[in-house]
C-alpha cells in the first residue's frame, strides 16, 4: 500500500482544489472524485468537481446539488486560475484531461496524479500515487481515507463503492478480491445502497444502446480455435441504432462472455479517420500488450488504443497483431 502521508500534507497546505477525471468519464473516476470532493469539503476546503465531458446518465445519482460540473471555459477558467492543487483520479494519460490538463499548466496549478493504470510518466504530474495491484482507483480514495483514519461517510462510501463495483464488473472480474468485498461490506455498513447504484449504472440502456447492439451480435466474428472474438462499429450502423458513442461502452466485455472466447475485440470508427480499439481477456492471455503496440495501454485484461485511420486501415492491423500475440502466449510461431 501506498504512504499517504505525503498527500495529507499537500492537502493541508492548500484551499483551493480542483478534482477531476478523465473525458468519458466512467463510475471509478467519477466515483474516486465525487468522495475525495465530500472528504475535502468535510475538513472545510474550497473545492469544485470539473470534468471535460457531459456527465453520463447513469451517473446523475452521484450529482447531487449539481456538485459535478462540466468544464466550460467562461465559467471556470478564472476558479482553476486560483486553484492551488488538482487532483486527478483514473486519469489513465495526462492529455485525457483535454482543455482542464492545457488550463492547469497555463496556471502552473500543482498537479497530483491518484490512479493504479500503468505508464502514467508525465512531468505535469507534480506528484504520483500510482497503485497497479488494486482493482480500482476508488480503492485508492479508501486507502487514502483509512490511512488518515477517516469517518466513512454515506457520501465518501458512495463514491468509492461506485469506483470498486464499476472496474471489478460488480465483483466479477478477476481483479475482484478479499479486498474488494470488505470495501464493499463497509460500504454498505456506512449506507450505501448497492442495488439502487447497480441499478442506475447497469440497467439504463438507451434503446440507442441496445438497438446497436443488435447490428454487432448480426456480425461477430470468430478465429478458428473461437478463442477470438471481434466485432466493428461505424457511423452508418451508429446513424442507424440512432446511437451515441458512450453507447458502445460494454460491448467489448458482453462479447467475452461468450463460451469459449477469451479475447474479445472491437473496432469502432468513432470519426473520420480514427478508431477506438478495445481488447478484452478473460485471463488467458494478456493483451495491453497488443493496446501498447497500437499507440495504447491499460490493464492486462482489459486494454484500449485510439489509432488514427479508417475502420478499414485499422482492422486488418488490429486482428494480425492480435493473432500474433495469441500465437505467441500459446507457445507457437504466429
Ligand atoms: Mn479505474
Amino acid at each position: 500500500m501506498l504512504d499517504w502521508k505525503s498527500l495529507y500534507k499537500t492537502i493541508d497546505g492548500v484551499d483551493k482544489i480542483l478534482l477531476s477525471t478523465h473525458e468519458n468519464p466512467d463510475g471509478d473516476g467519477l466515483g474516486s472524485a465525487y468522495a475525495m470532493y465530500h472528504y475535502l469539503k468535510g475538513i472545510g476546503k474550497d473545492c469544485r468537481f470539473i470534468h471535460i465531458s457531459e456527465l453520463p446518465f447513469e451517473y446523475e445519482f452521484l450529482n447531487t446539488n449539481q456538485i459535478i460540473e462540466t468544464y466550460n471555459t467562461d465559467i471556470h477558467n478564472h476558479w482553476i486560475s486560483q486553484a492551488e492543487l488538482a487532483l486527478i483520479f483514473d486519469v489513465g494519460d495526462y492529455r485525457r484531461l483535454r482543455k482542464i490538463g492545457d488550463e492547469l499548466v497555463a496556471n502552473g496549478v500543482r498537479v497530483v496524479n491518484i490512479d493504479h493504470h500503468p505508464d502514467l510518466s508525465d512531468g505535469r504530474f507534480a506528484e504520483n500515487y500510482i497503485d497497479l495491484d488494486v482493482a480500482a482507483t476508488g480503492e485508492m480514495v479508501y486507502d487514502f481515507i483509512k490511512a488518515g483514519e477517516i469517518a466513512l461517510t454515506e457520501e465518501i462510501a458512495e463514491g468509492i463503492y461506485t469506483g470498486v463495483m464499476t472496474d471489478t464488473g460488480s465483483f466479477c472480474y478477476s481483479n475482484t478480491n478479499q479486498k474488494c468485498h470488505q470495501i464493499a461490506m463497509e460500504c454498505i455498513a456506512a449506507g450505501v445502497n448497492t442495488s439502487a447504484i447497480y441499478q442506475s449504472v447497469y440497467e439504463n440502456s438507451s434503446k440507442g444502446r441496445i438497438a446497436l447492439l443488435g447490428q454487432i451480435l448480426n456480425q461477430l466474428k470468430y478465429n478458428e480455435s473461437g478463442e477470438l472474438a471481434w466485432f466493428t462499429i461505424d457511423q452508418a450502423m451508429m446513424d442507424k441504432a440512432n446511437a451515441t458513442n458512450k453507447d458502445v461502452d460494454g460491448f467489448t466485455d458482453f462479447v467475452r462472455t461468450i463460451q469459449g472466447v477469451e479475447v474479445a475485440v472491437m473496432v469502432f470508427e468513432n470519426g473520420p479517420d480514427t478508431c477506438r480499439i478495445n481488447f478484452r481477456s478473460k485471463g488467458k492471455y494478456v493483451i495491453n500488450g497488443i493496446a501498447k503496440s497500437m499507440g495504447g495501454g491499460g490493464h492486462q485484461f482489459a486494454a484500449g488504443a485510439i489509432a488514427s485511420g479508417s475502420l478499414e486501415e485499422i482492422l486488418p492491423k488490429v486482428l494480425t497483431e492480435t493473432r500474433a500475440a495469441l500465437a505467441a502466449q500459446n507457445g507457437a510461431v504466429s
